[in-house]
């Protein structure tokens, strides 16, 4: 009996969440070069275990931390005697982690009580797949799903694929949550495929882009991360690959693109969250994307959605020299981010990824507007920091709601610029 007990406690252990009581999330507005150095040298350093959510890279930008417990005292006192001030955004994590959970669980019982899906809410992986099977059954002549492969952990990777007829039509593609502790934006992929699915044959003008064009929707990009967000550890932003020679898993999913692989703003270091991984295209949920892309070959715009922030952005990241279509890519950018903004106020910044955030290499619309997707473009949704990854399932409707005014307005765009 002791052996029992001692074996229950054995896997509990072993499967055990991780937990983030007491730990902080704060900011730094940044004030001078001198200030991002040294927030630069904290964040190389490793013994306090810091995740920087926005790195330090420029005095337009904020710097925001989740600090642990542990070392809350260490960071105040190299903060303060640097002189640079700060600001605590998220008092004690785990009490958001803790909101987000008790609302899974509740929507949860009333999504089994009404047989229905909320829209509102956030799932887990099985629920998401389930959900698509239930979309697919709905609209059997626009949509279907196709496994593009399988994940690091076997897990099926489904796109679903809104499609009126013909043979490898002019495309656009949609991938949300390569990341997979931003949760929103699978919860926007989600609401999306929903929409688009709704609105065809009620609203003329997306009737009439699929008249002529496909979409595509890999909403769950990282299947294995998302899973792991939601068992082991809700701030895993990796995929979940095992690397030879070293104690830390997974790979930066986007910086593991062939361009600019290894460069500027992608980490060699495995423990480290940006990651490149051993060698392009070495992680099979971008392997299974590039060869789906490659095979299909009609693709003219793609687009990958990221949170948080708030910015639209296009090519490139990993280098600053503008693309060659760079004013195009500009006002349709800023025209989609005035749609979006017209809906609820939310502001967006639009410009190329190394020019607004930071030089970051290896990521997936690099490479895919080098391919010669001329429309490829990045969003980062909301916020702009109040919650970060966080962002309460009450946003996740509104969010979704304003992104698709941008999101639309970049697809008809291409659908009235063939090329
Ligand atoms: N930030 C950026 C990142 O991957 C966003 C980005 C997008 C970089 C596209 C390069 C290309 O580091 C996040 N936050 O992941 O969502
Ligand atoms: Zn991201």
């Amino acid at each position: 009996m002791r052996g029992f007990w001692l074996l229950l406690v054995l896997v509990a252990a072993a499967t055990a969440e991780r937990v983030f009581t007491g730990d902080q999330v704060i900011r730094v507005n940044v004030e001078s070069e001198e200030q991002i150095q040294l927030l630069q040298a904290l964040e190389t350093q490793q013994e306090w275990e810091l995740d920087f959510w926005l790195h330090p890279v420029s005095t337009e930008l904020p710097v925001d931390i989740r600090v642990p417990r542990g070392s809350l005292s260490s960071v105040m006192e190299y903060l303060s005697a640097n002189n640079i001030l700060y600001s605590v955004v998220i008092n004690n994590l785990q009490e958001l982690l803790d909101e987000e959970k008790a609302e899974m669980v509740v929507n949860q019982m009333k999504e089994r009580s009404t047989r229905s899906f909320n829209f509102g809410a956030y799932h887990p992986l099985e629920t998401l797949y389930s959900w698509m099977d239930t979309l697919v059954a709905e609209h059997p002549n626009l949509v279907t799903k196709q496994e593009i492969g399988r994940s690091y952990e076997n897990r099926p990777m489904y796109v679903l694929k809104f499609s009126t007829g013909g043979n490898k039509r002019p495309a656009i593609w949609i991938d949300t949550g390569i990341h997979s502790r931003e949760w929103v934006s699978q919860a926007t992929g989600v609401w999306t495929a929903k929409k688009i699915a709704t609105d065809y044959g009620n609203d003329e003008s997306l009737t009439s882009l699929l008249n002529t064009m496909d979409i595509y929707m890999l909403i769950v990009a990282n299947p294995d991360g998302y899973a792991y967000t939601h068992t082991s550890d809700r701030m895993w932003r990796k995929t979940r690959s095992k690397i030879s020679g070293s104690v830390c898993r997974g790979v930066d999913p986007n910086r593991n693109w062939d361009a600019g692989f290894g460069g500027p703003g992608a980490s060699t270091n495995p423990c480290s969250d940006s990651y490149h991984g051993p060698s392009a295209h070495s992680e099979i949920e971008v392997k299974n994307v590039v060869d789906l892309i490659k095979s299909h070959g009609n693709f003219k715009s793609f687009i990958s959605v990221h949170a948080y922030s708030q910015l639209l952005m296009y090519p490139y990241g990993y280098t600053c020299k503008s693309v060659y279509n760079q004013a195009e890519l500009d006002s349709v950018g800023r025209a989609a981010a005035q749609k979006l903004t017209s809906l609820y106020g939310t502001k967006y910044k639009v410009g190329s990824i190394c020019n607004i955030i930071y030089q970051a290499s290896g990521g997936s619309i690099d490479w895919s507007y080098n391919l010669g997707i001329r429309y490829s473009f990045a969003f980062e949704l909301r916020d702009t920091g109040r919650y970060g990854f966080i962002l309460p399932a009450s946003q996740i409707i509104p969010t979704a709601s304003e992104t698709w005014l941008g999101l639309k307005h970049i697809m008809e765009y291409v659908r009235d610029h063939p090329y």
